[in-house]
């Protein structure tokens, strides 16, 4: 298999991530998460205040979509505060491309999508906007005293806008933000649960790039750490995030079909890592990707089947061809597979 086959040239700024190793990813996966790991790290953090008004936000919509597939797309990178009054955190590379450009195509075959995404990282349809080379001003100019959008952009921008606006008026797009890694995992756990009415209609599409290491608040510092409190050098200990997949397949949504990804930059780790992450949470799709080409193909690792690789072509790499819009193809046809399954297991019981 050659991981390595780039079908366009490399990004000309590349990501000081994108080279070796950081940590040792060959050794054996943490154990999943029991329900003490789930008492333990919920009952000794806190829930962001706000999370109430996201819970009955993700109640109503789920309720307004009765009957209808609801993708959960979480997306982006999650902080780790060093401080409670955080001064710094640390972060990683993920500015959420996959998850927002995921949620498109999701919308555009009739899903409704709550997008649990990183504030500030890439949302979808402003995600063409934002974030770019361009300054947003770029796009306009003055014509009799009014700002209007230039010419060369008029074609692209209506048709984005129209599908903005459309998932806007049909309520089919729910925008739920976190930062740090505590508040995604205590508002994934509650939307999960908000989900469960939507039963097999719900589809986990788990594309944020999750911390693996964090600071437990036991050991938290209240306030800025002071330079000079360890001599010249700071020396933390990071405690490992707990897996809590397990938790979620088996407890806080045990009838949605479930896909997580696994995100490696060593080629020769990436489907082992993937095959160990599917037998361990027994969930339905494991979709691997590698850091340097994520952009260009990943693979689907699934019990019963072979591999299965999704390659952009060259000619599609050319044409700046979303990945995206092969990939939630093929995951829709394989929640319709779950979805039949599903009814007709209940039609029998
Ligand atoms: C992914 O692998 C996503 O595809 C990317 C997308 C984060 C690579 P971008 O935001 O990147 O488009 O720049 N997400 C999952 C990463 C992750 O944290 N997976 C965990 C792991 O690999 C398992 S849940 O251990």
């Amino acid at each position: 298999m050659d991981y390595t086959r780039h079908h366009l040239p490399p990004p000309t700024r590349r990501l000081s991530t994108e080279g070796g190793p950081v940590i040792d990813r060959t050794i054996p996966l943490l154990p999943p998460a029991l329900e003490i790991d789930e008492h333990n790290f919920f009952d000794n953090s806190d829930p962001p205040e706000y999370l109430e008004d996201l819970i009955k936000e993700t109640e109503e919509f789920v309720k307004f979509h009765n009957g209808r597939r609801i993708a959960l797309v979480t997306s982006g990178g999650t902080t780790v505060p060093l401080e409670n009054q955080t001064v710094r955190f640390i972060d990683n590379f993920s500015a959420g491309t996959r998850g927002a450009t995921s949620a498109e195509y999701f919308l555009e075959n009739n899903y409704a999508v709550i997008f649990l995404h990183r504030q500030f990282s890439l949302q979808p349809y402003s995600r063409h906007y934002s974030h770019a080379t361009n300054c947003f001003l770029d796009y306009m100019e003055e014509q009799d005293g009014k700002v209007v959008v230039g010419p060369k952009y008029q074609a692209e921008m209506i048709s984005v806008l129209r599908k903005y606006q459309a998932a806007k008026d049909k309520n089919l797009l729910l925008l739920l933000p976190f930062t740090t890694i505590v508040q995604y995992l205590h508002t994934l756990r509650a939307v999960s649960e908000a989900l469960q009415p939507a039963g097999c209609r719900a589809l986990f599409y788990l594309a944020a790039a999750v911390s693996d290491f964090f600071v437990p608040p036991s050991r938290i510092s209240e306030h800025k750490i002071q330079s000079k409190a360890g001599g010249n050098q700071l020396k933390m200990d990071l405690d490992p995030v707990p897996k809590f997949l397990t938790r979620l397949v088996d407890k806080w949504a045990p009838s949605a079909m479930i896909i997580s990804f696994k995100l490696e930059t060593d080629s020769t780790i990436l489907l082992s890592k993937a095959h160990q992450a599917l037998e361990r949470y027994s969930h339905q799709l494991v979709i691997g990707n590698l850091l340097q080409t994520r952009k260009y193909e990943v693979v689907f690792v699934e019990p019963n089947s072979p591999e299965f690789w999704i390659r952009l072509s060259d000619r599609q790499a050319k044409d700046q061809v979303e990945v995206e819009s092969l990939i939630i193809p093929a995951v829709i046809e394989r929640h319709n597979a779950w979805i039949k399954k599903s009814d007709e297991m209940a039609k029998d019981s």
